[in-house]
């Protein structure tokens, strides 16, 4: 057996069980694609993700690629290539573009369901399946002749990349430097250094890649309106004749040494620096630059935030297969009898707690993903919460940073934990948690750090969007609340449900006040600052108590259906698993409530000098 545990059986759950994706399927809403369709192929990316997807994942962390600077190529491990065309060759990784793009225009919640098993098992294979997904990005934001490009360089399985960050532009993107100058044949040539790209060197993974580049045009203005998007070929291609001509003047000049996901390519990449010009065509002809790249991040903070919650499930699962099985200590109510039997430590409390949350945190963020992939397509969004196209939208970009910034900081948590439910043995490299854990830290630092999600989701999400998504989200949980019929098994979660609804409701309330208040006081917007990543952290925690509750509602009817065997251990395992997130989680909201109320800047105010 591999390292890698999918757990199927959930996703199917989510997707046809709680979604209901199954009824859009079978009434042909996309196309050819049918149910049984649908679950053959999470039965085959299973197969692959449990078998050669997961076959490098050690082997390419603790024999990493080699970068050679003379020549500007990298050496990426065999027995990593042999897992990405394991992938590449199904074509798994286009299957939600449309079909111009050799896609199916799948659902999004089943695409992000399959690419949860490729990216829990060897993250960095999806990573450089990136052409795929940014080829649809470039399409659809292309000209009609770059609309073409786009149609070649999915078919022909380039690589792609995704270029913004500097030195000194980070978190602040609007700081690059990196410089366009326009040229009489329209082209363009790109000038600087960029820093941190994935991909940029691939050895023969791909025959060529397409970089999306942020640069300034010459004379535009500053920050991150004044950029614009570049498609920057590797290699000059020539699409009428499909031909390859030189190298084009951008070079990969150095490769990071990580801590981990060790074997995607992190690379310093300078264009237009080694006497050879980096071309570059304007994408779409339009200088759009930062709205047209947020088309790809979005892509990519969803894939941070699935790649994590795919992780911590894997971590779990791992986690407890060994604790039904490690025999260590006796039953706590025998501690006194030092001649009892020894148990499996799944009998000790302290194993069990560690186990729920993490079942609680993997399946709940599960759900969490998969209702947010369910609002990027129109029809999933009005079945599943009666939102229009407008309010879909709106929703998805609402619930973006929950999936990336609480996915990616709950998984690293919680991976902890299932690292600690091995013991001692849990440090060792024999079992792979210690590396899901190094291969998850980054999760919480690319595509914007936490802090950058939380912002994003107060000031954007939710002010600039005048609580119209998050209304519209809250209003779901109410229903919800509302539909108790007076003796369910779930009528106390209900309750602390509502709690829990109250309090974010509040914190909202107090982080606006204090927006508000800016106008008047400046100093004011720190408070928000410094409330805003708990205030994520909070609704994170709310969402995914509902979720559970919602999918414990699901589970007790099948239940009362007379569900047997396997079924009806999962089923039960859902209604424990909502009722022990709600008891042992929710309550701590209203901690949360208070504390955000009380913010003080006090340590604004203190100089560096105490800290
Ligand atoms: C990186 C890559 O880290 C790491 C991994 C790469 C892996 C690649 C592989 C991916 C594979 C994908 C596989 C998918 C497969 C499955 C497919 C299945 C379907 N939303 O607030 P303002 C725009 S890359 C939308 O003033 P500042 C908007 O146009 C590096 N748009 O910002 C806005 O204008 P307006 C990642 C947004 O103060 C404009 O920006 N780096 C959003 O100028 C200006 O907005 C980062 O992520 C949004 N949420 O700049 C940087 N926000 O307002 C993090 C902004 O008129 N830093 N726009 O609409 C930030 O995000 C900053 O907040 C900032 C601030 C740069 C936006
Ligand atoms: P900084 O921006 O310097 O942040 C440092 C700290 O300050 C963080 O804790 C941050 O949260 C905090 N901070 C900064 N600004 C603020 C603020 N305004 N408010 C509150 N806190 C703030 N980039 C690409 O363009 N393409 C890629 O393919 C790519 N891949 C990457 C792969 C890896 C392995 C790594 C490590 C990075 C990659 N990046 C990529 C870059 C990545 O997106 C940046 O590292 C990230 O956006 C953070 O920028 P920074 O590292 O400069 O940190």
């Amino acid at each position: 057996m591999g390292h890698y545990k999918s757990n199927v059986r959930d996703l199917e759950f989510n997707l046809f069980e709680v979604l209901g994706l199954d009824k859009l399927l079978d009434a042909g809403a996309f196309g050819d694609l049918d149910t049984d369709t649908a679950k053959e192929m999470l039965a085959e990316v299973r197969r692959l993700a449990e078998g050669p997807i997961a076959d490098s994942f050690a082997e390419a962390d603790r024999n990493p690629p080699v970068f050679d600077p003379e020549t500007h190529t990298i050496k990426i491990p065999e027995a990593f290539k042999k897992s990405y065309r394991a992938y590449e060759e199904g074509g798994w990784a286009k299957i939600a573009n449309n079909e111009a793009l050799g896609g199916l225009n799948a659902p999004k919640a089943l695409a992000w369901a399959l690419s949860e098993m490729v990216l829990g098992s060897n993250p960095a294979v999806a990573m450089y399946s990136a052409g795929a997904p940014f080829s649809q990005v470039f399409w659809n934001n292309g000209t009609d002749e770059q609309k073409k490009w786009a149609e070649v360089i999915s078919e022909r399985n380039w690589g792609s990349t995704m270029v913004l960050t500097e030195p000194d532009a980070g978190s602040d993107v609007g700081a690059g430097r990196t410089k366009a100058i326009k040229q009489e044949d329209g082209t363009w040539h790109i000038e600087g250094v960029k820093r941190f790209i994935t991909s940029a060197v691939y050895d023969d993974l791909f025959e060529n890649t397409m970089h999306l580049v942020l640069a300034r045009p010459e004379g535009a203005g500053p920050g991150t309106k004044g950029l614009s998007l570049f498609y920057v070929p590797d290699r000059h291609f020539d699409f009428e004749t499909q031909t390859f001509g030189e190298k084009n003047g951008v070079f990969v000049t150095g490769v990071e040494h990580k801590m981990g996901l060790k074997v995607s390519a992190t690379c310093e990449v300078t264009f237009g620096g080694h006497g050879i010009p980096a071309k570059g065509w304007l994408v779409g002809e339009v200088h759009n630059g930062i709205a047209q790249m947020f088309d790809v991040i979005e892509n990519a903070r969803m894939m941070v935030g699935t790649k994590a919650i795919g992780t911590l499930s894997t971590g779990y699962l791992n986690a407890l297969d060994y604790a039904k099985t490690r025999v260590q200590g006796a039953d706590l109510t025998q501690m006194a009898d030092k001649a009892a039997p020894r148990v499996t430590i799944t009998h000790h409390p302290d194993v069990r707690r560690a186990l729920m949350m993490q079942k609680a945190y993997a399946e709940g963020l599960r759900a969490v993903y998969l209702y947010t992939a369910a609002h990027q397509d129109a029809a999933l969004a009005e079945q599943v919460s009666g939102a229009d196209a407008d309010t879909a939208f709106r929703v998805n970009d609402l619930l973006l940073p929950i999936v990336k910034g609480v996915g990616s900081e709950r998984a690293y948590q919680y991976l902890t934990d299932s690292l600690q439910t091995f013991g001692g043995s849990g440090f060792l490299q024999d079992y792979p948690i210690e590396q899901y854990i190094r291969d998850a830290k980054i999760d919480s630092l690319y595509e914007g750090t936490t802090a950058i999600q939380s912002q994003d989701f107060f000031f954007r999400k939710i002010a600039r969007d005048r609580g119209v998504a998050l209304a519209h989200v809250a209003g779901q949980i109410q229903k919800f609340i509302g539909a108790e019929n007076g003796n369910s098994a779930l009528k106390n979660e209900r309750v602390l449900l509502n709690t829990a609804l109250e309090d974010i409701q509040g914190m909202a309330a107090t982080l606006t006040g204090h927006l508000m208040g800016a106008q008047e006081e400046p100093k004011e917007l720190y408070k928000v600052g410094l409330g805003a990543v708990r205030f994520l952290m909070a609704v994170g925690d709310l969402m995914v108590g509902w979720m559970l509750l919602n999918q414990a509602e699901v589970a007790l009817a099948a239940l009362d259906n007379g569900a047997q065997g396997a079924d009806k251990d999962f089923y039960t395992g859902k209604v424990a698993v909502a009722q022990f997130f709600a008891r042992n989680v929710l309550p701590e909201l209203t901690a949360t409530k208070a504390v955000l109320a009380n913010l003080d800047n006090d340590i604004m105010e203190l100089d560096e000098a105490a800290f």
